[in-house]
């Protein structure tokens, strides 16, 4: 890493510079929401969950509060930075989409022909460092923290977050999203689920009698939060992921207590360690799969040593709760590109489409489609799309159609399960799989599930002797359209 005094040369690219960039452009698109005086004791949640449930699929905007009552003017909290086609799209750097599909088709083309990790950059000083509270001045409260749901354990001040930690064996620095709960001033709890880098990294300094140190951005660039919340492949910095796919590098700077990098634009981050034979309860909490799922549990603790943050900060959050939500249209497109791209890089060939429907939070139905080329090749298709990386934690459905299958239309699926699927032969368990104590259809540890691939294709046997579809032609279709056009342009 080169510490540089000068910021980096973005202005060859026309690409945010970071959150507060990101924003003026929503609000150019007309899809951010300004709204004063809503209050952080649930009424932030609940307008954050029921903005995704009473629109049309990733037709929510952005919600930036303002005013919130018992804060100064400027202490803002954001909801739902990307949850649209537009946005995320914007903040790829990609052409303005005409609807999901072609987001997931950017991202897995770059992935495939030109992405390259591009590490973050050191600078001596950055606008993170425009507020820093230490040690007894530390009081979290002083940020308008949302209490999310009604049944939930407390506030939640990191939920679209980035928990920086460094493995203590190698150089590797994580950042991913973790739920943090506010016990006290200075105080947090946090939950990391069995299997994440976080805690496998964790549990290296706890077994040798160490706290772990930590920086947690709880507000910040939406890329970020991207990289965070995805899972990306293990010993991969989430900075370096998120900073190609910027096309320039994330400027960091190095905390004062641990020499964490932190993100230089982020708005707030919080220092401090966590402790691994200190526990309090934590929880419980609405959570992705739309459920209060876990019990309240005694989770290690954090003490906070160190507040960074920008004048007028804004607070990010993410609400998991019954889907859609305001972060699963996003993860829908991105873990959709990125189960097409793992699954290619693993030999598959053949693939037209992939969707992970927001109606299981993005993980626990998803729909690959392929132009099936010998026999085997679905199942093939089903196995690997349910246990790359990007496809493995917490799945439940995954099934496979032919191309002409669109995976985004349920429509389309279900017709495809109903006339190409014979359930006893073409529906096969994955058993003992990679999941976490938040599943609903698991009762306690190991925490493994089971799912099911569905092979919803064609039999390759009869392939070529199967019913032809009944439908119009696409030529006869197309003359149809030329000489009724009327008819069809008020549908
Ligand atoms: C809003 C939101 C909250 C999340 N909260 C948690 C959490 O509390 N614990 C957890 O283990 N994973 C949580 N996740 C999922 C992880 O962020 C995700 O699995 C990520 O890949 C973890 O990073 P890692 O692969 O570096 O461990 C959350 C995701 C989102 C979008
Ligand atoms: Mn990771």
């Amino acid at each position: 890493m080169s510490k540089k005094k000068s910021t980096v040369d973005s202005t060859a690219v026309d690409r945010h510079k970071n959150l507060r960039d990101f924003l003026d452009r929503v609000e150019e698109m007309g899809e951010l929401r300004q709204l004063d005086g809503v209050d952080w004791n649930l009424e932030m949640g609940a307008l954050a969950e029921m903005v995704c449930h009473e629109s049309r699929e990733g037709k929510s905007p952005a919600l930036l509060f303002d005013k919130i009552p018992g804060y100064p003017k400027g202490f803002r909290v954001l909801s739902g930075a990307t949850n649209s086609s537009r946005r995320l799209a914007y903040a790829l750097g990609f052409p303005e989409p005409s609807g999901p599909t072609d987001v997931v088709k950017a991202f897995r083309d770059r992935m495939r022909a030109e992405f390259e990790l591009i590490p973050p950059i050191e600078i001596e000083s950055g606008p993170v460092f425009e507020n820093i509270d230490r040690d007894d001045e530390v009081d979290l409260y002083k940020f308008p923290i949302p209490f999310i749901h009604e049944f939930d354990g407390g506030r939640y001040i990191g939920t679209d977050d980035l928990v920086i930690i460094r493995d203590p064996d190698s150089d590797w620095i994580n950042s991913a999203t973790y739920r943090v709960m506010v016990h006290d001033k200075n105080t947090c709890g946090i939950w990391m689920s069995p299997g994440k880098h976080g805690r496998i990294i964790r549990e290296k300094y706890f077994s040798k009698g160490k706290s772990c140190p930590v920086a947690i951005s709880v507000g910040q660039d939406p890329l970020l939060f991207m990289a965070a919340n995805q899972e990306i492949d293990y010993g991969t910095d989430e900075l370096a992921y998120a900073g190609g796919h910027r096309g320039f590098p994330f400027e960091i700077v190095k905390s004062e207590l641990h020499g964490l990098p932190l993100p230089a634009h982020s708005e707030i981050i919080l220092e401090g360690e966590i402790f691994g034979n200190e526990t309090r309860p934590e929880g419980p909490f609405g959570e992705f799969m739309g459920y209060y799922a876990s019990e309240v549990s005694d989770e290690p603790i954090i003490k906070i040593k160190r507040v960074y943050y920008r004048n007028d900060p804004i607070l990010c959050l993410a609400s998991p709760a019954r889907p859609p939500n305001n972060f699963t249209y996003s993860r829908a497109i991105v873990k959709s590109a990125m189960i097409w791209d793992e699954v290619e890089k693993a030999g598959l060939p053949g693939v037209k489409g992939v969707w992970c429907h927001e109606a299981g939070a993005g993980r626990l139905f998803n729909v690959i489609a392929i132009k099936q080329l010998y026999a085997g090749h679905a199942k093939q298709s089903a196995l690997l799309a349910s246990n790359c990386h990007a496809g493995n934690y917490a799945g439940r459905w995954t099934i496979v159609v032919d191309e002409d299958i669109d995976p985004t239309s349920m429509f389309d699926v279900i017709w495809a399960m109903s006339t190409r699927c014979d359930p006893p032969k073409d529906i096969d368990y994955i058993r003992g799989a990679w999941s976490t104590p938040l599943d609903t259809m698991i009762e306690g540890p190991p925490y493994e599930n089971n799912r099911a691939i569905v092979d919803a294709c064609r039999p390759w046997g009869r392939k070529d002797t199967f019913p032809t579809v009944a439908e119009a032609s696409p030529k006869l279709k197309e003359k149809m359209h030329q000489k009724y056009g009327e008819l069809f342009s008020a549908l």
